[in-house]
């Protein structure tokens, strides 16, 4: 792997971009342009920090995340790729694939006119990829940081035969208070809901969170409007390539029982998740096809 210092002369940005030596001993980059700051892990191409100025923090990061090669961080915005939840027949593979737990490699950096800056990852395949999943791929994760911060997943499929794909930009949001938290977007949509097992419901109205709540909402391609009545701001969540939306919170006994969870972090954040996530929306990549998954995160004045 090349060095900080090569990694900053060949993609550093004059007052935009610097790549530095996290805490944990990885790469980091940080940016800060006129519209916000930012900040992503080489490690799994993990985007930890978003904020437009003015604003509070958008994303929610544990303050016992673990940083060690193989887990992945808790918090942000983790890369579920190529399998969404357990492996579809091995269980002993990991959770929410593998994306999540590798280093990712920086394919190039740019500033846009409008501001705006661009980071691209990649990840390919590799021998050790294909002892725990055996196909050839390339996935490149484009990260524009604006006013709003949209991400891209674009997995391409580089075999002759076709490969099923479940996904997920599974994003951690920061809020004040899940009590005074209400989330829109949703109404009359389906959902499974994981907390019973997997069984089938209807969301009617807005959500709100009072328990633990882990739901795949499909099929959906709305927006989400997270409304923040505390910090009085609206987090819009809009999607494409993506059919499904998960909305999760541990709530208080799961996240007691998660050794990189604050006992009481259940209570300012929830994950609102771009996903392709069941097997209603299973992307299936034809030979060489491309599929594209984004999320577009950006901050409104709440209105009730
Ligand atoms: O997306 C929701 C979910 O699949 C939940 O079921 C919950 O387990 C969460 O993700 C976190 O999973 P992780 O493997 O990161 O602990």
């Amino acid at each position: 792997m090349s060095t900080i210092q090569q990694l900053q002369e060949q993609f550093g940005i004059a007052n935009t971009l610097t790549i530095t030596t996290h805490p944990s001993g990885w790469p980091l980059i940080h940016i800060h342009n006129q519209h916000a700051s930012a900040e992503i892990h080489l490690y799994a191409a993990h985007i930890t920090h978003f904020q437009p100025h003015g604003q509070e923090p958008i994303l929610w990061l544990s303050k016992q995340a673990i940083y060690r090669e193989g887990k992945a961080l808790r918090g942000g915005i983790p890369i579920i790729w190529p399998w969404f939840g357990p492996h579809p027949t091995d269980q002993t593979l990991p959770q929410h694939g593998f994306g999540r737990n590798r280093f990712w490699q920086i394919a190039q950096t740019k500033q846009h006119d409008d501001g705006s800056t661009v980071v691209q990852l990649v990840l390919t395949d590799s021998e050790e990829t294909h002892s725990v999943w055996p196909h050839r791929f390339r996935l490149t994760l484009t990260i524009t940081v604006g006013r709003a911060l949209e991400v891209t997943l674009e997995m391409h499929h580089q075999e002759d035969k076709p490969v099923d794909i479940t996904a997920a930009l599974h994003t951690y949001f920061t809020v004040a208070d899940i009590n005074q938290v209400t989330i829109e977007g949703l109404d009359s949509t389906p959902y499974l809901d994981k907390t019973t097992g997997y069984t089938q419901k209807t969301q009617t109205g807005e959500i709100t969170i009072t328990a633990e709540t882990d739901r795949v909402y499909v099929p959906t391609t709305a927006d989400c409007l997270i409304k923040d009545h505390t910090l009085q701001r609206t987090i819009r969540v809009s999607k494409a390539g993506s059919q499904s939306t998960v909305v999760w919170n541990p709530w208080q006994e799961k996240a007691q029982g998660m050794g990189d969870f604050p006992d009481d972090g259940y209570k300012t954040m929830v994950c609102v998740e771009t996903t392709n996530a069941t097997a209603q929306d299973t992307v299936t990549l034809t030979p060489q096809a491309t599929h594209q998954l984004t999320t577009k995160i950006s901050v409104e004045p709440l209105e009730i």
